[in-house]
């Protein structure tokens, strides 16, 4: 659509009088309140006026009514102000834009109603001309909160209400560009351009468009032929009779009677038609092919700047406007998605609008600073889930680099099956995937159109598709209700295979089928609900390797945790029914990949490995022979730098930077380093090569020099030891009275754990249950024997689950210098199909702040999302807490070898261990972490609560989504381990 920020306009944004009333039904009181604009009545926490609160509901409605039917009781803004018009814009045509608002608006100039408008997430425009007058003017907004569109915007968040986008008067010439649409395409060369744009001249007060000239024109380019780009408008008349219209007339009979039936109609005779035709009065298309342009890519999202001026009779400018576009093809050819010809990957997020403190109404800067956080970790491509963002959210990806599904504002969750066949139905089904196109048409980083979500499939979804399909055939299709329960469906309603939350499995076995059609791209994956993203790994090693799958958008970037103050004034992460709400779905809208404040959470640590642009592996790291590809699509690594370093036990002991040749795009190219750390081991340590991927210059999104990948391997290394006890050890008895190990520093003995606080993807996929079930979380040791020989002593413990279920565990304890080796077997017995972890657990004094590991890190893993350097790291205790806004398990590391937990002074205890661990050194217990509701609630133990767990299930994704795979999980039997531990 035309971009109206060019235009004369005036912002009606700013404090507005307003009252929120029980109903629309409610009479209008006397006394004011005021509320900025834009903003939405529900996040209002400071003022008590308004007694409507936020809602989450995921798939049911928060009411029990039946479409189109709303409750009575149904919260109802009125908005008003005054605005003075500005001298000069008498004459001229007036238009209201109002952004966005909740769920329907009635709008008022000086007391007479203008129009309603429904479809919450897209702009509505209304022609004010006839009902503004000279100076002051009050505008008034009536904004209702539930309508029957409310049953077609039933996606998963907050319900609220309010005005979220911007408000705006504009001015434009009486004849005026009512529609605008770009098309900018690429052809196989790619580097011609192609620039198609259709528009629509109209005038009001009934003005004729006769000779008014459109003119378009690229600043980057002059040298486009203006020929092409400009049209005029003639008005039609009807042929007299004279023998130059029989002339006519034997042209069009030929085009009756079929002579051009297979289309080639000569150019002489479509201009005889013409002129016997009337043709639709201020239509303009133009069209052309321009050389040489630079593609646009969300890898180099090169832009170019279409002005368009629309020109009176007499030559004088009455509207400009100019918009970016970007040439880029997109085509889905077989099983592949091309853009540009190439089958891109894509590494994307579901973004929802939010914002902590004012809920849905974002400003620019907002929508820019989640996208500069998604490049931040590697990301590509965002899907609008689950409706159009600000239009200037578009801007912000077509200059960034981003690929875009633009998903229609349609989601009838609760009445999944029905509304989509309801023709009641029907022409908001059309309107909203509609008039979404007609305004972001223009935008290269909207790739595909969606549909909607979750909405069924039916024939309001044929209409909406049909529309789509005509009204610009430049982009595919996406739809997942289309594909849901069948693969092969719905050819009309999506060109892509978008399911949500398939298995591993699933996906590979569908694109290597006979039957597999068409490109497999998921619109959701990887559900990212508190300690979550298991085996994203696994996902990202079939679709590397499997034509036909690429890639897909993780749900979801954001923990929706609106900032709530307590009645003490303090503060908390919300979720469903912290407001009361008698309906909601609890913590189920805390999913993302960064918290409420949009820091990251550790998972993302992950993601940015698999996405990182580059991947660097060993041909034969002892010889110094690495190779790198280049997993870009359009560009070469010139804008990266990578450099090496070689650690011994996690320390440095030789680094250098890689001289890279140049690597083209999809290329692999060998390098060599040189060290003599490469090939043999000199000192004992494990010691390994870490490469890292550097961008050379500043990006909007990070400094010079910003680490955006790297790689690590194993070089050939000598183990570390641990010097064997003297007879004087004061270690060689360990055990207390009662059989327990007496730790240095210690405040509770180990004891085995087979039980985490449930993470989230634990809950909701009945893990836990099975674990209540079992008794996991109380287990009392209810028998020790303890037996010695000379060197070791041996404890064999039978511990019992609260549900009474015996658990043999043996520890055998050997001294060793200023210390102890434990030696752990457990056997769990064949009901405990599927624990938590196979551990020991113990707590040490919290004088004890710091803890320094050689292991994975810096940030917290688990056995199925373990994409982390082996390296030394060192943090404090209290700082391997992860605030997720529901409490459970976190802080682990996977792989550590070593850990030293130290006080103030560097003394504390050293814990080795036999083979590489999962650990966790944190201030929380595990049973508080599981009682606390809000991360607000959980308080350090004052102790240090360690892990050493032989065993740990992975995280998997069953919130939403597949658990983890089968070798992620813990099977009943022997587990064994071992782990030393000394003073220091
Ligand atoms: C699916 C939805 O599309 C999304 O809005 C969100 O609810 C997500 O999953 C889970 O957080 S719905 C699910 C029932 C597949």
């Amino acid at each position: 659509m035309l971009n109206i920020e060019h235009l004369e306009k005036i912002s009606l944004d700013g404090t507005w009088r307003f009252q929120l009333l029980r109903s629309p039904r409610e009479p209008l009181g006397r006394k004011w309140a005021s509320i900025p604009v834009p903003s939405l009545w529900t996040m209002q926490e400071e003022s008590n006026v308004f007694f409507d609160k936020p809602i989450y509901t995921n798939t049911q409605m928060p009411f029990e009514e039946q479409p189109p039917f709303v409750p009575e009781e149904n919260p109802h803004g009125v908005y008003e102000r005054d605005f003075d018009l500005p001298d000069g814009w008498m004459g001229k045509r007036i238009v209201l834009h109002l952004g966005g608002y909740e769920s329907v608006a009635v709008v008022f100039i000086n007391g007479v109603e203008v129009g309603l408008t429904k479809d919450s997430r897209l702009a509505a425009e209304f022609d004010v001309t006839r009902f503004v007058k000279r100076g002051n003017n009050v505008v008034r907004i009536d904004v209702t909160k539930w309508s029957d569109a409310t049953f077609i915007e039933d996606q998963d968040q907050w319900w609220h209400g309010g005005i979220t986008r911007s408000v705006k008067l504009f001015a434009t010439n009486k004849v005026f560009i009512e529609r605008f649409y770009t098309t900018a395409g690429l052809e196989k060369d790619c580097t011609t351009g192609t620039l198609d744009i259709r528009a629509h001249i109209a005038s009001i007060d009934n003005i004729s468009t006769h000779n008014y000239t459109l003119r378009a024109s690229i600043e980057e380019l002059p040298k486009v032929k203006a020929a092409n780009l400009e049209s005029t408008l003639k008005t039609f008349q009807s042929p007299k009779w004279t023998e130059r219209a029989e002339e006519l007339k034997a042209r069009s009979d030929e085009y009756f009677h079929g002579k051009f039936w297979n289309g080639n109609m000569p150019a002489d005779a479509k201009k005889a038609i013409l002129e016997n035709e009337p043709w639709p009065a201020g239509k303009i298309h133009l069209n052309t092919r321009i050389p040489k342009v630079k593609a646009w890519s969300a890898e180099s999202p090169n832009l170019y700047t279409l002005h368009v001026e629309l020109i009176d009779p007499d030559g004088n400018i009455v509207e400009v406007s100019q918009q970016k576009i970007g040439f880029r093809s997109v085509e889905v050819k077989g099983q592949d998605f091309l853009i540009n010809g190439q089958p891109v990957m894509f590494y994307g997020v579901n973004r929802h609008d939010f914002n902590r403190y004012t809920g849905r109404a974002l400003t620019r800067e907002d929508m820019r600073e989640d996208l500069l956080e998604l490049k931040r970790w590697n990301f590509n491509a965002v899907r609008t889930s689950h409706y159009p963002n600000d239009a200037a959210f578009l801007d912000l990806c077509d200059e960034l680099g981003f690929y875009v599904i633009g998903e229609a504002n349609i989601e009838s969750h609760a009445f999944i099956a029905s509304i989509c066949d309801d023709a009641k139905y029907l022409t908001a089904f059309v309107d909203r995937v509609g008039r979404m196109i007609q305004r972001d048409i223009h935008h290269p980083s909207a790739i595909m159109w969606s549909l909607g979500n979750e909405s069924g499939a039916g024939t309001n979804h044929e209409a909406a598709a049909a529309f789509a399909r005509s009204f610009d055939p430049s982009r595919p299709l996406h739809y997942e209700g289309g594909i849901r329960g069948n693969w092969m469906g719905s050819h009309s309603l999506t060109d892509v295979i978008c399911p949500m939350y398939p298995a591993v499995t699933a996906i590979k076995e569908y694109a290597t089928s006979a039957k597999a059609d068409r490109p497999l791209i998921m619109c959701e994956y990887s559900h990212a609900m508190g300690n979550s993203n298991g085996t994203l790994a696994e996902y990202w090693e079939v679709i590397e390797t499997t034509r036909g799958l690429q890639g897909g958008f993780i749900w979801e970037f954001w923990d929706h945790g609106p900032v709530q103050t307590m009645p003490d004034g303090s503060k908390r992460n919300a979720y469903g029914g912290d407001y009361g709400e008698k309906k909601h779905d609890g913590n189920f809208c805390c999913d993302g990949m960064v918290f409420p404040d949009r820091t990251a959470k550790p998972a993302m640590a992950e993601f940015k490995a698999i996405a990182a642009p580059a991947n660097i592996s060993a041909v034969k790291a002892s010889t110094g022979s690495f190779k790198i590809f280049n997993k870009h699509f359009f560009k070469d690594l010139s804008e990266y730098e990578v450099s090496w370093t070689i650690t011994r036990d996690g320390l440095i002991i030789d680094s250098g930077k890689v001289k890279l040749p140049k690597v083209a795009p999809r290329k692999t190219v060998a390098f060599k380093v040189s060290s003599k750390h490469l090939s043999k081991a000199n000192g004992p340590g494990e010691r390994f090569i870490t490469f890292t991927i550097i961008n050379i210059d500043s990006t909007p999104w990070a400094p010079a020099f910003t680490e955006v990948g790297w790689n690590q391997m194993a070089l050939p290394s000598r183990a570390l030891t641990i010097k064997s006890a003297k007879a004087s050890d004061e270690y060689t008895n360990v055990l207390d009275d009662y059989g327990q190990i007496v730790l240095p520093r210690g405040v509770v003995a180990p004891t085995l754990t087979l039980w985490r606080a449930p993470t989230d993807n634990d809950r909701i996929g009945h893990m836990a249950t099975k674990w209540n079930r079992w008794g996991l979380r109380d287990m009392d040791r209810t028998d020790c024997v303890v037996s010695q020989n000379r060197t070791s002593t041996k404890v064999t413990n039978t511990w019992q689950t609260s549900t009474g279920i015996s658990i043999k565990h043996v520890q055998v304890i050997t001294p060793v210098a200023d210390g102890f080796r434990v030696k752990e077997s457990v056997t769990l017995p064949k009901v405990l199909t599927d624990v938590a972890r196979v551990g020991v657990n113990f707590e040490l004094d919290g004088a004890l702040t710091d803890v320094t590991w050689f292991g994975s890190g810096p940030h917290e893993s688990y056995p199925d999302r373990k994409i982390a350097r082996i390296h030394r790291f060192v943090s404090s205790v209290a700082n391997q807490y992860i605030p997720y806004v529901r409490p459970q398990e976190n802080g682990g590391h996977t792989a550590v070898r070593w850990f030293e937990v130290t006080d103030a002074t560097g003394h504390g205890v050293r814990v080795q261990m036999g083979k590489p661990l999962q650990v966790s050194v944190t201030p929380n217990r595990a049973v508080d972490l599981a009682d606390a509701t809000h991360d607000v609630e959980v308080k350090a133990c004052g102790n240090v609560v360690v892990h050493i767990d032989g065993a740990h299930r992975g995280v998997g994704t069953s919130s939403c989504g597949p658990d983890t795979l089968p070798k992620y999980k813990i099977k009943p039997g022997l587990h064994t381990w071992e782990w030393t531990l000394t003073s220091i």
